[in-house]
């Protein structure tokens, strides 16, 4: 959190652990450069999670926790699967829906948050799998784009039910056959990115997290288009290693592969009109402070 935001009680200081002292005196948050960069450094950024070993969900997990521009002010909403996993372990405020309603939970909290603190910056985050996303919460992820909340949805893309052993989803692949899918899938993989653009999402990002800089940049894009302009929807490939059969440093390999040219998931992103102009704002703005810091080092 920022320094300004939390602080340790003079006489609780030596009761207090230290991975909160750690938090307090070091932490990222406050820093407005904070970036991927820092997650072999920090200790808020997960330093431990209860997922597979080498699971890109965890990768995925510490690159979004980086790339948030505002942490003390962000709220993440999660649901029911693997990722849920993580949000003990994250020094971020956190709410764990019912599994699918998601985007309901998120909604009310962002119009909440927005009357209760009329005059801070509130971000609200949604992280859930693509059962919760697209399949048990499509209803709840639809509506919420279609009343253009102020929210970012972020679909860790596994292609299955990885929690609960290895069910058919909705984003799963034609033809693959999972540990309790046995027939094989019959249908083509639903395509969210592009009915989430048709639904009115500002910014639309799918790609893997094989490529530190571009989800960072995709995240704070992502997060600030839904914080001025409207709902933003991410979806994240972060392959279950156990259900295609790879040891823990294959994930990788198996990220980059699929965003390589011909890969199913070379790096899509859509951007409206609106969320282009703040996006390029953005950009002059954080160019021309550059320019100034340069030049009052001189
Ligand atoms: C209301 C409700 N329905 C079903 C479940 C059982 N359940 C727990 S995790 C899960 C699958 C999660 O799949 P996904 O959202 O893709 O996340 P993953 O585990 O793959 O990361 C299901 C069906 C539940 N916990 N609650
Ligand atoms: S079951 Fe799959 S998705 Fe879940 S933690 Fe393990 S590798 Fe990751
Ligand atoms: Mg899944």
């Amino acid at each position: 959190m920022s320094k300004e935001k939390i602080s340790i009680c003079e006489d609780l200081a030596d009761v207090m652990p230290p991975e909160y002292h750690t938090l307090v005196e070091n932490a990222t948050y406050g820093n407005g450069e904070r970036g991927w960069k820092d997650i072999g450094s920090s200790k808020e950024l997960i330093e431990q999670h209860s997922l597979c070993a080498g699971c890109p969900e965890a990768l995925a997990f510490r690159y979004v926790m980086a790339s948030i521009p505002n942490p003390e002010d962000t709220v993440f909403v999660g649901s029911t699967g693997c990722t849920s996993l993580v949000f003990p372990h994250v020094a971020i405020q956190n709410i764990h829906s019912l599994f699918g309603n998601q985007n309901a939970v998120a909604s009310g909290l962002v119009r909440t948050l927005r009357r209760r603190f009329p005059d801070k910056k509130k971000d609200v985050i949604v992280l859930a799998g693509d059962g919760a996303t697209v399949d048990i919460g499509l209803d709840c992820t639809m509506q919420s784009f279609f009343r253009q909340e102020n929210i970012t949805t972020i679909c860790f893309d596994n292609e299955l039910y990885a929690n609960t052993g290895g069910q058919e989803s909705g984003l799963m692949q034609k033809g693959f056959v999972a540990k309790m899918a046995p027939v094989g899938k019959t249908f083509e993989k639903v395509r969210l990115p592009e009915i989430a653009r048709e639904a009115g999402c500002h910014y639309v990002a799918c790609l893997t997290v094989s490529k530190p800089n571009r989800v960072e940049k995709a995240i704070k894009n992502a997060v600030l288009v839904a914080r001025e302009v409207g709902p933003t929807y991410i979806q994240l490939y972060t392959p279950c290693i156990l259900e295609i059969g790879k040891q823990s440093m294959e994930g990788l390999d198996e990220m980059k592969d699929a965003e390589s040219i011909g890969g199913r998931f070379v790096m899509k992103e859509y951007i409206s009109d609106e969320a282009k102009k703040l996006l390029d704002s953005v950009e002059a703005e954080r160019k021309a402070k550059k320019k100034a810091a340069k030049a009052a080092k001189k």
